[in-house]
């Protein structure tokens, strides 16, 4: 049997059975892994950490991206950091908005997602108000003059090149390209353990943001089983507004989901709360 492993700490490790391996290439920017599996179905990695699963990538998806459309509540321009697969995009794109750009640094994680992972992004690199782009989020968002309701990060973890998007520098851009009544989320680790890096990452949000409104998402395929997810709302309005909005902004844009709902909307914040590691 073999075996693909993600080694999250020394010492950690999760492993899957792989079936076949469809494809490993080594870009400009990352090593891109795609393979069977029994359990998950397909599986995109990105240098040795699981992105996607056929399985369970919905979750993760629709938690990331209706938990601030819902709260907001009326979420126009989305900016997308990363999420090549477009499993976001094609989230965002159930709602009214006027516009979604996305700004992927690498395009071979768009084109074999495209290929490998067709039921993922759905026909959302072909709708009217997406803005797909090939670029350095990093610089992009120094030169981009426009205002975003909502930016969305769906990076890989902070390690390498990504570390960026996890800096003050960082986040004080995506600050000033976001409208009074703004949020953000990002992904915030996996899994929500308390370490050098999560606690640098926290440090820099807050310093920024002024507030960690940190939720979970559980993602069987990442490790641990679950995924942090944290945001911010330029005016101070909570992610996770009392039950009984979420459910009439839901009823209106009757949108279908299949992990999201306002009952888990309200629970995933109860799991977690203002930055606070789990253990
Ligand atoms: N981006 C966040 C994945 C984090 C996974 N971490 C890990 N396996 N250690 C997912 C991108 C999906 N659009």
């Amino acid at each position: 049997m073999k075996w693909f492993q993600e080694e999250l700490y020394p010492g950690f490790s999760q492993r899957i059975a792989v079936t076949d391996c469809l494809l490993e290439r080594q870009t400009q920017f990352q090593k891109i892994q795609i393979f069977e599996t029994p359990v998950f179905g397909k599986v995109l990695a990105l240098d040795n950490a699981i992105q996607i699963t056929e399985r369970d990538n919905h979750i993760y998806h629709e938690m990331l991206v209706h938990v601030p459309m819902f709260a907001h509540g009326d979420v126009k321009d989305v900016l997308i950091v990363g999420g090549g697969d477009g499993g976001c995009l094609r989230e965002a794109l159930k709602h009214p908005v006027v516009s979604v750009t996305m700004v992927e640094i690498d395009s071979e994680v768009v084109e074999l997602s495209r290929r490998f992972f067709p039921e993922v992004s759905g026909d959302a690199f072909l709708d009217d108000r997406a803005d797909i782009l090939i670029d350095d989020a990093y610089r992009y968002l120094a030169e981009e003059k426009r205002r975003f309701d909502l930016i969305l990060i769906d990076s890989t973890d902070p390690v390498g090149d990504a570390a960026r998007l996890f800096t003050e520098e960082f986040y004080q851009r995506c600050f000033l390209r976001l409208r009074g009544s703004g949020m953000i989320v990002i992904q915030g680790g996996s899994p929500p353990f308390r370490t050098e890096s999560t606690e640098a990452g926290a440090r820099s949000f807050m310093s920024v943001f002024g507030q960690l409104q940190d939720y979970i998402a559980p993602v069987p395929s990442y490790p641990m089983g679950m995924i942090a997810l944290r945001g911010a709302s330029m005016a101070g309005d909570s992610l996770s507004p009392c039950i009984a909005t979420i459910r009439a902004r839901v009823e209106k844009q009757a949108i279908t989901t299949r992990y999201y709902e306002p009952g888990t909307h309200r629970a995933a914040f109860e799991l977690l709360r203002g930055g606070r590691a789990m253990v």
